[in-house]
């Protein structure tokens, strides 16, 4: 078997860095400075024609997209340590969350930043439309609140890559300062995360 994992600090690979150290499988780590635009290297994207991270090469076949990627490696290695649910509705949950947080909270997250900040010209944003994305982001950071109501984790009392896969992109807003103030269940929900081993274990590097 051999599994190949390129990142770059500081992205959403951090979200698969956290995945593969949840789950412990052996892998190569490749650097890609993204700074430096190495993402946009023919060799690069000949793997990944978005030219982004983070991408895994398992066995020869590249696979990107985060989202993609923790469900992958779920179904691959996350079974038997019981960190992803065998195939049926507990793992359709499970997939839920993961593809939520990348298409539809990523979204109206992404709305925020391209209408405020420095992502793109200052004359091509709106600011109606980054307070209205904003708020949006309140009201999808309130239904995860919403779901811990009475369980521990996103799916029931038991961690699983669904929880690392958002409360890591939640890292994400935290550290943009999107405001938590409303959300103590979510927010208590993310310390549980952050109490995890594999948790510290990548923070520390
Ligand atoms: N939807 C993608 C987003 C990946 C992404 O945006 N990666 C950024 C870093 S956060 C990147 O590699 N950017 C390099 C570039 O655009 O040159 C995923 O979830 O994997």
């Amino acid at each position: 078997m051999s599994l190949t994992f390129y990142f770059a600090p500081q992205s959403t690979a951090a979200i698969t860095d956290l995945v593969l150290a949840e789950l412990g499988t052996p892998h190569e780590r490749i650097k890609v400075d993204i700074s430096k635009k190495d993402g946009q290297k023919p060799e690069f994207l000949a793997l990944n024609p978005n030219g982004k991270v983070p991408l895994i090469v398992h066995d020869g076949t590249p696979i990107w997209e985060s989202a993609a990627i923790t469900i992958y490696l779920g179904e691959l290695f996350g079974t038997d340590k019981k960190l992803w649910p065998a195939a049926g509705p507990k793992r359709g949950e499970a997939m839920k969350w993961v593809v939520w947080t990348n298409v539809t909270l990523a979204d109206a997250v992404y709305r925020v930043f391209r209408n405020d900040g420095d992502w793109v010209p200052k004359d091509q944003q709106n600011a109606s439309a980054a307070k209205a994305a904003a708020a949006e982001v309140q009201d999808l950071l309130a239904m995860v609140e919403h779901n811990l109501d009475g369980r521990a984790f996103l799916i029931g009392n038991d961690y699983t890559l669904a929880d690392a896969h958002l409360n890591s992109f939640l890292d994400w807003l935290r550290y943009s300062k999107v405001d938590f103030s409303k959300f103590p269940k979510l927010n208590a929900w993310g310390e549980r995360c952050a109490a995890r081993p594999a948790y510290k274990q990548v923070h520390a590097h």
